[in-house]
């Protein structure tokens, strides 16, 4: 039953999003097209973390990002940072666990990483969340279920 009603809401969002372009929606809809809906699906019961997008860069030019999940590294999966500009959006594509902690770091090679910020997520909600403001940094992360 709950499944289903997942389903209903979920195709619903699709269809408005497809449809119609109006502003005010999350980002998490506006962002992501009816493929991420399938692939939040493909989740099952965890969270499906789907684009992060560099609202302000923590350094000249370029940030060295990558996310953990309860402190383990999941993206990206090749390689061991993404080079970011302000105002890029990167895919994730990565489930993550309903409840995960999750924390955006910054890649320096002389210094420490720098944490850009952490974020707890609250489960079963469909949702953007904000790395901020490690080093003048701040991104944001759509997560969906
Ligand atoms: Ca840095
Ligand atoms: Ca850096």
């Amino acid at each position: 039953m709950r499944t289903w009603r997942k389903l209903s809401k979920l195709a619903a969002v699709t269809t408005l999003a497809g449809g119609l372009a109006f502003t005010g929606t999350p980002a998490a809809v506006a962002d992501g097209g009816s493929t991420e809906k399938s692939a939040a699906l493909a989740c099952g019961g965890n969270v499906f973390l789907d684009g992060i997008r560099a609202l302000a860069i923590s350094e000249n030019g370029r940030d060295e990002v990558y996310i953990e999940a309860d402190g383990v590294k999941i993206w990206p999966a090749g390689g061991s940072y993404v080079s970011m500009t302000a105002g890029q959006r990167v895919e994730v594509d990565k489930c993550v666990r309903p409840q995960a902690a999750l924390r955006l770091m910054e890649v320096d090679d002389l210094d420490p990483n720098d944490v850009i910020g952490r974020v707890i997520l609250q489960g079963d909600v469909t949702r953007d969340y904000e790395f901020c403001c490690g080093d003048g940094g701040r991104y944001r992360i759509g997560a969906v279920r």
